[in-house]
């Protein structure tokens, strides 16, 4: 098997005491690099004063990582400036928070130059070569202007934003020219994958793309597929039937005197639609006088990008709110909502979303949504509990049975959860199979294997679309009336 080397900010490796803190998408990439002896490559984390290009190599459980310190000011400018207060938020559509410094953009230039001559030496000429995320866009097109010719693919774990919001950042045609070097680039699914081509057919009309989803542009062939990543979703579930996700479990029900919860996890980023999911739940509240005291919402979300000025708006924002929510509706007896600041190791994870009657996984925008996956893999098949999804998460093209919501709509969430809370049970089983069956099927090793089989230049089969309407013929949330009634490391940040 070719030796495969993944380049991404952060790395990620087994901590070599067990995997049970690592995502589905580390353990997967873990895998294949032990399997074709391979190294991850990134930033360490730490910073130094002065940049040496020095590579601390370590290998833990089979994998060989190799990272590089950077600078405080590449810190600033590349990780919290062009990545983080530039990129990210333009590839979530806001453009109101998107700042454009060309301090920022040389930063994020000069590390990804960085980068590229430091793996350098570490390439041989067989491997195959694969960069992960917004941050390290141009990283392939550095390394072919040092002479790489390996195979070289790129996938983005973002959204990809529509031309008109893209077109506000200054260099945009020069950042997009540089994904041109690689010779596949992945996309989350096809929504994401159709902005990409409209933007290249609109802004490089020299380039043909044919009906396969390859562009031919300065005499390369770029391949384009739309291949949406998945969850470890046989350890998932394994891991939420534990004695010790067991154990979360029940202590999570104790505190719930009967009541039915409802739960969302995310970190804590204004992308992942948190205010609008506390007014959405706040209007059920209101609307629906009969579930007071009958729900909790139990929100964990750790803080992330700390550094980064809109995280620390949003927090104090989401405190504010969720202080008026609980000062509104609460009871010497009842507490609506649990907000929660802080990570929690994957079982007990799995063990609360199994507590849950209704995961609430509602972002403005987002890549795909990997807790939305990992919610219905952690359910008892016997008495599975719904997912409220967002239409705007990449996840919402594979998940069709679950009750798709417009986030920006507190109606909408808010009969949603109405229409989950009562729902029964056997149309519950038929959404919580039809969801199942395309987690399992579709998991994080099915999508390792997808792109690298694009990359090798085989044939992949289209991303199965389940049937636009959900399982038993039932209602969409949107559309229906409400009966009364340890350790955390956020892996791309
Ligand atoms: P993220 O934006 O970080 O990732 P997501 O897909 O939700 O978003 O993955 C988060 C992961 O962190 C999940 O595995 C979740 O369980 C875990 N997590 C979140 N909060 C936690 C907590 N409090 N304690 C423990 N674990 C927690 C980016 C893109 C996504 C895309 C992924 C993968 O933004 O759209 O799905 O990459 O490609």
């Amino acid at each position: 098997m070719t030796r495969l080397i993944v380049i991404s900010n952060r790395v990620s490796p087994p901590d070599g005491e067990g995997k049970s803190n690592q995502g589905g998408l580390a353990v997967a990439l873990s895998s294949a690099l032990r399997e074709t002896n391979g190294i991850w490559f990134g930033w360490s984390g730490n910073e130094i004063d002065e940049f040496t290009g020095q590579i601390n190599l370590s290998r833990a459980d089979g994998v060989t990582t190799a990272t590089i310190d950077l600078e405080a000011q590449d810190v600033e400018e590349y990780y919290n400036g062009f990545a983080n207060r530039t990129l990210w938020p333009l590839f979530h559509d806001r453009t109101d928070l998107a700042e454009f410094e060309r301090g920022f953009a040389g930063g994020y230039a000069r590390v990804n130059d960085r980068f590229a001559e430091t793996l350098l030496p570490l390439i041989a000429p067989d491997d195959d070569i694969w960069v992960h995320d917004y941050h390290l866009i141009p990283l392939g097109r550095e390394l072919r202007q040092r002479g790489v010719r390996n195979r070289t693919a790129f996938f983005l774990h973002t959204p990809w934003p529509v031309l008109r919001l893209l077109i506000a950042l200054p260099s945009h045609r020069q950042l997009v020219e540089t994904l041109f070097a690689y010779d596949l680039i992945g996309f989350q699914c096809q929504t994401w994958l159709d902005s990409f081509l409209h933007y290249v057919r609109e802004q490089f009309p020299e380039a043909v793309v044919d009906e396969q989803g390859t562009i031919a542009i300065d005499g390369r062939q770029v391949r384009v597929i739309a291949c949406p990543i998945g969850i470890d979703a046989q350890e998932f579930k394994a891991s939420a039937a534990s004695a010790e996700a067991e154990e979360a479990r029940r202590a999570l029900l104790g505190t719930l005197d009967g009541r039915k919860l409802i739960m969302g996890v995310d970190r804590l980023d204004y992308s992942k639609g948190l205010e609008q999911r506390f007014n959405g739940y706040e209007r059920l509240l209101l609307d629906h006088p009969d579930y007071q005291e009958g729900v909790s919402l139990l929100q964990i979300a750790p803080p992330s990008r700390e550094d980064v000025v809109s995280y620390q708006d949003i927090r104090k924002q989401l405190e504010a709110l969720s202080g008026h929510i609980n000062g509104e509706f609460a009871t010497a007896f009842w507490v609506p909502l649990r907000y929660v600041n802080r990570g929690y190791d994957r079982t007990s994870l799995a063990g609360m979303y199994r507590a849950a009657s209704v995961g609430l996984v509602t972002p403005l925008r987002d890549g795909m949504n990997l807790v939305a996956k990992e919610y219905v893999a952690a359910q008892d098949p016997a008495d599975p509990g719904v997912l409220v999804l967002s239409r705007f998460a990449g996840a919402a093209e594979q998940m069709a049975a679950a009750l798709l919501v417009n986030p920006f709509s507190p109606e909408e969430l808010s009969d949603a959860l109405g229409q989950a809370l009562r729902m029964p049970l056997e149309e519950r089983k038929a959404r919580w199979h039809a969801l199942m069956e395309s987690v399992e099927r579709q998991d994080v090793r099915w999508w390792l294997r997808r792109f690298l089989d694009a990359l090798h230049g085989k044939a992949i089969e289209p991303v199965m679309m389940p049937a636009a309407s959900p399982p038993n013929g039932g209602d969409r949330g949107a559309e229906s009336r409400p009966a009364p009634a340890a350790r955390f490391v956020a892996q791309n940040d």
